[in-house]
């Protein structure tokens, strides 16, 4: 075959491979950290079960994200994922997947990495959301994701500190409903409902409209003005009130 008929032939097939998120879905990608169990048990000296300092690098990595190219309304993270809303509208890269995983990913373990110059990876996936309440009830899963995972971490690092190993840890742990978690971690002097906000509901990050101060040189007085800026929210609301508030930052985007 002539090189020019080779290519035609795997442009053709690299063409019908192609997979898009169809025009007026919501776009929506989850980033997860690679083998991250390991990473943090044996790479990174961390405080378990949630580290202040991971905690700001997985923020720190959505905020980034922002600046990658796509229209990211509204960024969510917890442990070791963030999710991103990408308006229904953008028509980066065409609206391809491969597109959208391969930068998103690559960006995302990059600058995770520079944080603890530690090799680090992320997957991520992307989903097509059809209409705004199905996008509700998918920031609403997460949150509630965060919920049961944070319970049972602090419940696994309780045991473990008291003499468990992390099979008979894990084993127990299985079988207990989230009232016995609250009961366990209340026997060992831990009350779960003041512990931080941000290790049991996660983190959202959108634009948000702030009032700044600023001095006009002519008139020499401070004026105030509004300007968007890219805002982190560390006590989120949960539930019907957390839906609320989703709805509002969509509403305004
Ligand atoms: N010490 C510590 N560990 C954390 C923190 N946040 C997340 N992790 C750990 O990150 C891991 C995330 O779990 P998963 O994503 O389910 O598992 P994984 O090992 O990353 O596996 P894959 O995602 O399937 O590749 C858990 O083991 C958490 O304990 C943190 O703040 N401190
Ligand atoms: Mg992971």
């Amino acid at each position: 075959m002539k090189f020019e008929e080779i290519e035609a032939v795997m442009r053709k097939n690299e063409s019908l491979s192609e997979q898009f998120i169809l025009p007026g879905n919501y776009i929506v990608v989850r980033l997860d950290g690679k083998g991250f169990t390991k990473l943090t048990k044996e790479k990174l000296t961390l405080e378990k079960p949630f580290d202040e300092r991971f905690g700001k690098a997985m923020i720190d990595t959505a905020k980034h994200l922002f600046n990658t190219g796509f229209k990211v309304l509204y960024g969510y993270t917890q442990s070791d994922e963030i999710s991103l809303l990408i308006d229904q509208d953008d028509q980066t890269f065409s609206r391809k997947t491969r597109k959208l995983n391969s930068v998103l990913s690559g960006e995302a373990s990059a600058f995770f990495s520079l944080q603890f110059q530690e090799l680090c990876v992320f997957d991520c996936r992307t989903i097509a959301i059809p209409n705004r309440e199905m996008l509700l009830d998918y920031f609403c899963w997460r949150q509630e994701d965060a919920h049961r995972n944070s319970l049972s971490a602090y419940c696994y690092w309780t045991l473990r500190n008291n003499g468990y190993t992390a099979k008979q840890a894990t084993g127990k742990i299985e079988k207990m409903t989230q009232a016995e978690k609250n009961e366990l971690l209340f026997q060992y002097g831990i009350n779960y409902n003041t512990l931080p906000l941000w290790q049991k509901r996660g983190v959202g990050i959108y634009n948000k409209e702030l009032m700044k101060q600023g001095f006009n040189p002519v008139t020499k007085e401070t004026v105030d003005y509004m300007r968007k800026e890219l805002f982190v929210e560390k006590k989120l609301l949960i539930r019907g009130e957390y839906r609320e508030f989703l709805r509002e930052i969509f509403n305004n985007k």
